[in-house]
C-alpha cells in the first residue's frame, strides 16, 4: 500500500497524473491519493469529483503554504510520496504579478520540504546527517523553461545551466535549488523531472492549444504574439504523467531528467494545424459542425479554412521577454528508466480536439468569472 499527498492534482497535469494513477497504472492495487489543492482560478473541482471516493481518493482544499495543514497531512497519514504540481503556471500572468509566483512556487515549495523533513526523518547519523525512513520520496515537477532559451540548434540536457528568464521560470528555478539543497544539506530522499509544454485533457484555456482550439470553436481571433516563430517542444499529458510515475518509483533519488516530447513546432504551425485539423474532424464527421458557435461556412457548408486564416489569426505584440525556443533531449530518462513519447502529434492533437469537442460544459465552467475579466485585459 502506497500513499501518495499530490498537490495541485485539481489542475491540468496533476488530475490527469491521478487519473492514471487511480485508474489506469494502479487500477488493481491498493494505492491511496490524498489531493492538496487550493482551488486556484486554475483548480477546478469538477475535474475530479468522480475520482475522489473518500477511500482511495481523498480531497482537502488548502495552501500549500499553510504550515499547519500540511503538517496535519502528515501526522494523520504515512505518506510515502509527495509530488508537487501545484503552483502558479502562466507565464503571461507572472509578468502580470510576480510577487504570487515567488510566494507560492517559492514558499510553497520550501513549505512541503520542510513539512516532509519534519515527517520523514527519524535521527541523525554519526556526521550529524538526518536519517531517512525508507521508501520516502519528495518529487517536484519542473519545467524546461529553467534553463532559458535556445538558438536554432542543441537541447537542453539536465547539465545545461540554469537560466530563466520570466518571472514564472525564475521562481520554478528557485524551487528546484530549494529541493537541490535539501538533497545536499540534508540528504533528503528526492527527484526533479523538468517537462516541455503539455496539451491534452483539462488544459486551462489560458493556453496556447486549449486557446486555439476554443476560439476557433467561437468563431474569435487567434491571438499570435510576435511573429509566431517562437518554438515550443509539445508533449501529450498522459505521456508526462507516465515519466513522472517511473521517476517517483524508479528514478535515482537525487537525480533530475528531462521529459520531452521531440515535436518542436513554431506557434504559427500550430495554430494552422489546429484549424486544419479541426476543418478534417469536421469534414469527416458532420454532426460536430453543430458546436460552432459563429463561422463563416464556405459553400459546402463546411469551416472555411482560408477564411480562418485571413480574418481569425491575429497578430498581436509579443509577450516580454519571450523565450525564442525551447527543445528537450530526453536521452537520460529514455536509456535509464525506458521512458519515451509514446503519442505522436497528429494522434495527441485529435484526441485533444474531440475532447474539447466533448467537454463544453467544462470549458464554460472554467472560463466563466474571473477568467473573462483575464482574457479581456490581455486580448
Ligand atoms: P495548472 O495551473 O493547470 O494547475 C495548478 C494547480 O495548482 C491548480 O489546481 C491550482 O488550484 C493549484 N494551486 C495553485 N496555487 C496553489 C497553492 N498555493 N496551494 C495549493 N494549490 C495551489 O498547472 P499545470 O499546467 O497543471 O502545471 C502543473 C505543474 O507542472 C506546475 O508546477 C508547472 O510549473 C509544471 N509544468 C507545467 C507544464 C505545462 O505545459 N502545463 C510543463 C512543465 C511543467
Ligand atoms: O495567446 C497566446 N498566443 C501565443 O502566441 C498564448 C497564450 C501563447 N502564445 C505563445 C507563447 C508561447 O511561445 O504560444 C507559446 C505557448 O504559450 P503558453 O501556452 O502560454 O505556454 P508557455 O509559455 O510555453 O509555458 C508552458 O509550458 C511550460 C506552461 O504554461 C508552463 O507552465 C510550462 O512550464
Amino acid at each position: 500500500m502506497k500513499t501518495y499527498l499530490v498537490t495541485g492534482a485539481a489542475g491540468f497535469i496533476g488530475a490527469n497524473y491521478i487519473k492514471y494513477l487511480l485508474h489506469r497504472k494502479y487500477a488493481n492495487e491498493d494505492i491511496k491519493v490524498i489531493i492538496l489543492d487550493a482551488l486556484t482560478y486554475a483548480g477546478n473541482l469538477g475535474t475530479i469529483k468522480e475520482d475522489i471516493d473518500g477511500k482511495r481518493c481523498v480531497f482537502v482544499k488548502g495552501d500549500i503554504r499553510d504550515r499547519e495543514l500540511v503538517d496535519r497531512l502528515f501526522a494523520e497519514n504515512d505518506i510515502d510520496y509527495l509530488v508537487n504540481f501545484a503552483a502558479e503556471s502562466h507565464v503571461d500572468r507572472s509578468i502580470e504579478d510576480p510577487q504570487l509566483f515567488l510566494s507560492v512556487n517559492i514558499l510553497g515549495t520550501q513549505n512541503l520540504l520542510d513539512a516532509a523533513r519534519r515527517a520523514w526523518v527519524t535521527g541523525k547519523d554519526e556526521q550529524g546527517y538526518p536519517v531517512w525512513k525508507t521508501g520516502k520520496r519528495y518529487h517536484q515537477v519542473s519545467t524546461d523553461e529553467v534553463y532559458g532559451s535556445l538558438g536554432t540548434e542543441g537541447y537542453f540536457t539536465e547539465q545545461t545551466p540554469l537560466c530563466p528568464h520570466s518571472p514564472y521560470s525564475a521562481s520554478k528555478t528557485s524551487a528546484d535549488l530549494f529541493v537541490m539543497a535539501y538533497r545536499d544539506t540534508y540528504h533528503m530522499p528526492v527527484s526533479i523531472t523538468r517537462c516541455s509544454n503539455n496539451y491534452g485533457p483539462y488544459h486551462f484555456p489560458e493556453k496556447l492549444i486549449p486557446l486555439i482550439i476554443n476560439n476557433i470553436l467561437e468563431g474569435k481571433k487567434l491571438p499570435v504574439y510576435g511573429e509566431g516563430l517562437n518554438v515550443r517542444d509539445w508533449l501529450y499529458v498522459e505521456d508526462h504523467c507516465k515519466a513522472i510515475d517511473m521517476v517517483v518509483r524508479e528514478g535515482r533519488e537525487g537525480e533530475v531528467y528531462n521529459v520531452g516530447g521531440h515535436n518542436e513546432m513554431k506557434n504559427i504551425d500550430i495554430v494552422k494545424l489546429t484549424i486544419r485539423t479541426i476543418h478534417d474532424m469536421m469534414e469527416a464527421d458532420k454532426s460536430l459542425r453543430n458546436i460552432l458557435k459563429k463561422q463563416e461556412k464556405d459553400s459546402h457548408g463546411d469551416i472555411d479554412i482560408s477564411w480562418i486564416n485571413e480574418h481569425l489569426i491575429t497578430y498581436v505584440p509579443d509577450r516580454l521577454g519571450h523565450d525564442a525556443r525551447y527543445a528537450i533531449d530526453p536521452t537520460k530518462i529514455k536509456n535509464e528508466l525506458g521512458w519515451y513519447p509514446e503519442t505522436m502529434f497528429a494522434d495527441g492533437i485529435v484526441k485533444t480536439i474531440r475532447w474539447n469537442l466533448e467537454h463544453q460544459d467544462w470549458i464554460r465552467e472554467v472560463t466563466s468569472g474571473d477568467y473573462q475579466k483575464y482574457y479581456d485585459r490581455m486580448y
